[in-house]
């Protein structure tokens, strides 16, 4: 009888010591977009990687916050500084020696509470490699730094390492002109001639990104570049627009 008391005494206590110790799946730290998708970037370009963050539902806050990211050499030429409120301190760490770029950490100070919510925290700013060959590619640059992230309780005795996501960036079309087919920065005449060169097989195509003389915005370099080319040059149709491609 007394046997059969014991038991259910013991895996009615076990939870609570469980729930005693913060639980890191509760605790998120993402960065980039919240939703996963990629950032778009440009080549050497400064760039923000935002951070998001999320605590539990119920009011356990956060008082103190270290949140590290690494960022490889290959895709990140500078990790610059963070774009924090001023609550916020930028730590350079330059100690990591396997990292080619070194991990910058944000320290945040006063409370942080989510209720279950992704929040948004702030931004590191860094600035992208200027590699023509990543136009138009998706790269995976960040990981955790070599200092954990470390989040602090209300009651300053746990600490927390909360699960980390990390975004991947991808690397649009340069900045350019549309309409403009010969990419000297001009939409003219001269750039009807050009398409219809290229489209004719007798010409070059349009330098990269070739996109530049996707006059239409619909992410094709055809025919009808030309036409929308001719009736804006004309004055009877609207200036070329840059599609939303990738
Ligand atoms: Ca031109
Ligand atoms: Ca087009």
């Amino acid at each position: 009888m007394l046997r059969r008391f014991i038991i259910p005494f013991f895996v009615l206590l076990l939870p609570s010591i469980a729930l005693a110790q913060p639980d890191p799946a509760e605790f998120q730290l993402i960065f980039g977009n919240p939703d996963g998708s990629p950032l778009h970037v440009g080549i050497g370009e400064l760039i923000e990687v935002p951070m998001w963050g999320r605590t539990p539902i119920g009011p356990d806050t956060i008082i103190s916050m270290y949140n590290s990211l690494s960022a490889d050499g290959m895709a990140i030429a500078e990790q610059d500084s963070g774009q924090c409120p001023d609550t916020f301190a930028v730590f350079g760490v330059d100690d990591c020696p396997v990292t080619p770029i070194s991990p910058y950490m944000l320290r945040f100070g006063p409370q942080f509470y989510t209720n279950g919510d992704t929040v948004y925290i702030c931004s590191f700013l860094m600035t992208t490699v200027d590699n023509p060959d990543f136009i138009g590619q998706t790269l995976c640059p960040f990981s955790n730094g070599c200092h954990p992230s470390i989040w602090g309780n209300q009651d300053g005795t746990r600490q927390v390492e909360p699960t980390m996501t990390f975004g991947c960036l991808y690397f649009a079309y340069l900045e350019f002109v549309p309409g403009d087919a010969n990419g000297n920065g001009e939409v003219n005449g001269v750039d009807v001639a050009y398409l219809v060169n290229y489209l004719k097989g007798f010409g070059p195509p349009p330098p990269e990104p070739i996109l530049q003389a996707d006059a239409n915005g619909n992410c094709q370099v055809n025919g009808v570049d030309v036409t929308y080319l001719v009736n804006y040059l004309k004055g009877l149709g609207q200036g070329p627009i840059r599609g939303d491609c990738q």
